[in-house]
């Protein structure tokens, strides 16, 4: 097994469950000590490593010219609840694995070569990609509301303004990932330059009906929420359908109340998530559901966006050097969107030119434990990701 595919699985093994799968959740305890391995590992490589305050990892490679702009390579180190061993934690130890080769055959690049293990990309009450959106700037955190779901993780306003970075310091950010769908591994393409990341917008919708008992009110009598958010869900799905063939919707969260086997549900709460590439079909889906959300008869509805990460292009120079590197060293590669989201969404939206290279998912297969990637595949990943670096040292983006 190479160098990376091992600290890529002792990785895996923080946050294992029992059945395989691996829960490692932004600000947990295993979240850091996956973090303390790999600053470990980073020292070793003779980098000089810091903890932020809002818990991300910056690992730092000087380069020999004092003027040049650091080149940022990075992706986080929390999972999902049961997610898999490869997604966030690939981009990070793929990138050590690149100051590793450095190392190996005695390089100093131009410019300096900073790894960054974000904290808390996945999914949470702070919103997903929290680490990458503190260190952008992108997070407002005396919201109302807000400092209180900080101070859950023992984090605080303080703590997310002290993580902002001068972002115009840097030259450019690359991450290195897994695909996550089945069109590499479907058509047995090995790499897939990234052409951009899709929006993903959340809606928090609530069904309001009449809690009442469930043996004395007559079906024709009652207002169940839960029973109009279903509806509104089926009706959803239908229309996403119709509406976009890459345009993706789901619920996976939703909540009743008050929650007893014996009473009718008065309300429901529903988490609405959509993605495309393209704005103007998100919008058109959110104004169908609202239309379809008015004809549901016993419910009222509410809609609060709780979620809008617009969608954003890779740098074309830089979908340029990462296909010229494939095409130079023979690897099958295709440019295509990303259809998850990542770290490099919020540094494109605050001008930071981003690059992104994909392996193949076995049967794209992601957010949970059976999630899988060759070994060859990291690897490979790992030294187109090399190769771009030490042009991006040449050349510049
Ligand atoms: O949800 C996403 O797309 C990402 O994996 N965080
Ligand atoms: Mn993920
Ligand atoms: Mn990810």
């Amino acid at each position: 097994m190479s160098r990376l595919n091992e600290l890529l699985q002792q990785a895996g093994n923080i946050g294992r469950n029992e059945d395989g799968s691996i829960t490692r959740l932004g600000f947990s305890e295993g979240y850091f000590q996956a973090l303390e391995l790999l600053k470990a590992r980073m020292k070793e490589i003779g980098m000089q490593v810091e903890t932020d305050p809002v818990g991300n990892l910056h690992g730092i490679l000087p380069g020999s010219d004092p003027e040049a702009k650091a080149i940022v390579i990075g992706s986080h180190l929390d999972t999902v609840i049961k997610g898999g061993v490869y997604d966030g934690m690939l981009g990070v130890t793929g990138a050590m694995e690149v100051a590793a080769r450095l190392k190996d055959e005695g390089r100093t690049l131009r410019h300096p070569l900073e790894i960054w293990g974000f904290n808390m990309e996945e999914s949470s009450i702070l919103g997903g990609t929290f680490g990458s959106r503190c260190v952008t700037g992108m997070i407002d955190p005396d919201l109302p509301g807000y400092p209180e779901k900080l101070a859950k993780f023992d984090c605080s306003p303080e703590k997310v303004k002290a993580a902002k970075r001068d972002i115009s310091k840097y030259e450019c950010y690359l991450e290195y990932h897994i695909e996550q769908g089945d069109k590499l591994d479907h058509t047995g393409i090995d790499v897939g330059v990234v052409s951009g990341i899709v929006s993903i917008i959340d809606y928090k919708v609530t069904a309001k009906g009449m809690s009442n008992h469930a043996g004395t009110t007559m079906m024709a009598n009652r207002k169940d929420a839960l029973v109009g958010m279903a509806k509104l869900i089926v009706a959803a799905e239908e229309r996403a359908k119709e509406l976009n063939d890459t345009l993706v919707f789901t619920v996976g969260k939703i909540s009743v109340s008050p929650g007893q086997e014996n009473v009718i549900p008065g309300q429901a709460v529903a988490n609405f998530e959509m993605r495309h590439m393209d704005k103007a079909v998100t919008d058109q889906f959110y104004a169908d559901i609202q239309a379809l959300a008015k004809e549901i008869p016993n419910c009222e509805f509410e809609f609060v966006n709780t979620i809008a990460k617009y969608s954003t292009p890779c740098d074309p120079r830089l979908i340029k050097l990462i296909d010229g590197v494939c095409t130079e060293k023979g690897i099958s590669h295709v440019i295509m969107p990303s259809g998850a989201g990542h770290d490099a969404n919020p540094m494109a939206h605050e001008g930071v030119p981003i690059g992104m290279i994909f392996v193949p998912s076995v049967k794209g297969i992601s957010h949970q434990g059976d999630e899988y990637t060759k070994p060859e595949h990291i690897d490979m990943g790992a030294d187109v990701l090399y190769q771009t670096v030490l042009k991006l040292d040449e050349t510049g983006v």
